[in-house]
């Protein structure tokens, strides 16, 4: 039990939650280091969503809403970090959810659906089609998913399959606190934030979007610039350990 008041409560709670979701069979072990990692970086990012996160969440749920088929990809840590959220986002763009994993098994695949169904969700997860190009699990796809989506948000990736989507012509949007990552310098949007900030806040942002007319949509994708973004987010990097160095 943590205690409300202890001063790491959101951090600890996020652990406890990826360490049940191993329990479950449903995150894979290695998620609990990828998990370490990206909190080192939100860590030095400040853990608060940025002005260069809110941009990219915008522009994020504005190529999902003009998407003729938006995926959004679910693994074993966002499956247990966020999956109320998942299931809110999907119907306010009007995606599909697809499990798509990279330590794969069809017993863990099955799991993960079992346990996003407890949430409401059905999730493809045929794995009866393949990417092209790609070795990995990752390339394990579901006919009526990531094979056919023109926009594919992708939280928590690895660069390989974010190339190959890439090659295949779709739009990725990813979600990763590593700004120096593969995935991050891949993607054409780029949200350097927590998945579990930043889902909700795209579920916020596409019920105010929800009106927005098509062309004005298009003005926000065309005026929005990824390489912009993971240079501010560096620099938001830079300047906030510089804020803390002068404080010591
Ligand atoms: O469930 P599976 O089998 O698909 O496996 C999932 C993991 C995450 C293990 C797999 O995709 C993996 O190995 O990912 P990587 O290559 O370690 O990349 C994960 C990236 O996500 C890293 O750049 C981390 O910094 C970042 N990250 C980790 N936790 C979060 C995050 N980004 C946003 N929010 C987080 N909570």
């Amino acid at each position: 039990m943590i205690p409300k008041d202890h001063p790491r409560y959101e951090s600890l709670v996020t652990r406890e939650k990826l360490v049940e979701g191993v329990k479950l069979g449903v995150t894979a072990l290695q998620g609990l280091i990828a998990h370490g990692r990206g909190e080192a970086f939100d860590y030095i990012l400040g853990e608060k969503t940025r002005e260069f996160a809110l941009k990219a969440e915008k522009a994020a749920v504005a190529a999902l809403l003009l998407a003729k088929h938006p995926v959004i990809s679910v693994n074993g840590n966002v499956a247990v970090l966020v999956p109320k959220e998942i299931k809110e986002l999907a119907e306010e763009v009007n995606a599909k959810v697809e499990i798509n994993v990279f330590h794969f098994s069809k017993e863990r695949v099955k799991k993960i659906a079992e346990y996003l169904s407890s949430f409401g969700i059905n999730a493809l997860h045929a794995c009866d089609a393949e990417l092209k190009g790609l070795s990995s699990a990752r390339r394990i796809v579901d006919s009526k998913g990531i094979l056919i989506a023109d926009v594919v948000l992708v939280p928590l990736e690895d660069g390989d399959r974010c190339e190959i989507l890439k090659k295949h012509r779709k739009k990725v949007i990813a979600i990763d606190l590593n700004p120096l990552s593969r995935t991050a310098r891949m993607a054409d949007i780029t949200i350097v934030d927590n998945v579990i900030r930043a889902v909700p806040k795209m579920v916020e942002i596409a019920r105010e979007m929800k009106n927005t007319s098509k062309e004005e949509l298009k003005k926000i994708l065309e005026e929005y610039d990824n390489k912009e973004v993971l240079r501010e987010a560096v620099n938001g990097i830079i300047e906030y350990l510089e804020t803390v160095k002068k404080s010591l």
